[in-house]
């Protein structure tokens, strides 16, 4: 959409226009990239606010200013909750913040599943801030490739499998459904975790409802939990855990404090205490994810 169609002040503006009717700005310095890749449109812009930020198919995805809210997040509370993650896998998360978080965790030896290998080297270009060299880390496999099939062809038993998706739009629309939660739950060990990201709990309302139904007809412990996240419509976004045996909101602060201590991990976002905190919901979001 352009600016002056409505009306935004002078500069360049890159407006995200959501599709339930909400329009966000954020002021741009300078357009770095514009490119169609094999699966969606990828831009790359510098911001005044946010940084440089990655954008596909014209939603925000991540920016060097907001990337810690959100990826510690997705990441921390399931490897946290989990005793002792080792086989991680994840699905999605190009730009590698995700990657970079679950290594912080000296156990852990992550499988990611990317479809679209462009996200990857474009961010690893524009954007090293986010990844910080994980992809290069031994401990790390990339796949390029369809994370579904890879579940649903998948031999391995993984203890947290972390889904890094775009919005419940298009091609992503499958990563929030019953059957691959189902496939999901096939790939995890018989104490594993699933953790996703799931959407905006104040626009997309409908989107997380049926996510939570869709993982409550998987896994006994369904959890969903919040962050702030400026750069995502509305400014706080909704993650959702579904657990084979572990409860997140049964974590000890004073155990999740230990286990960060020990692998020496600074977080800006995560702490002990959020972790909990995070699972306490304002009441119209609780009414709807029960
Ligand atoms: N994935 C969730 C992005 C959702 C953004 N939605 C939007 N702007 N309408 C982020 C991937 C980061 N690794």
């Amino acid at each position: 959409m352009s600016a002056e169609a409505v009306g935004a002040p002078a500069g360049d503006w890159y407006l995200e226009d959501e599709p339930f009717g909400f329009l966000q700005g954020l002021r741009v310095k300078e357009r770095l990239l514009k490119t169609r890749t094999d699966f969606q449109v990828l831009e790359i812009m510098d911001t005044d606010v946010f940084g440089r930020a990655l954008i596909l198919d014209e939603a925000l995805q991540t920016s060097e200013w907001d990337e810690f809210m959100y990826h510690e997040m997705l990441v921390h509370v399931p490897m946290l909750t989990h005793p002792s993650p080792q086989r991680v896998l994840i699905i999605g998360g190009g730009d590698g913040g995700t990657l970079r978080r679950v290594l912080q965790h000296p156990q852990a030896n992550p499988v990611q599943v990317e479809i679209d290998s462009a996200v990857i080297e474009t961010c690893r270009q524009y954007l090293p801030g986010i990844s910080e060299h994980a992809f290069d880390n031994p401990r790390a496999r990339v796949v390029i490739g369809d994370g579904m099939k890879f579940v649903a062809d998948n031999r391995e038993q993984f203890d947290v499998v972390i889904i890094d998706s775009t919005d419940p739009i298009g091609p992503a629309v499958p990563l929030f459904g019953e059957p691959f939660y189902r496939s999901v739950a096939r790939a995890l060990a018989e104490d594993g975790l699933l953790a996703a990201q799931s959407s905006s709990p104040i626009f997309m309302k409908d989107n997380l409802t049926a996510q939570v139904a869709h993982l409550r007809a998987v896994f006994p412990i369904v959890r969903t939990y919040l962050g702030l996240v400026p750069g995502y419509p509305g400014g706080i976004w909704s993650y959702t855990i579904g657990s084979k045996r572990y409860d997140p909101v049964a974590v000890r602060a004073e155990d999740a404090a230990a286990r960060l201590n020990a692998a020496g991990i600074q977080t800006r976002y995560y702490t002990p205490d959020l972790h909990r905190a995070a699972f306490v919901l304002p009441r119209f979001i609780a009414e709807f994810t029960g």
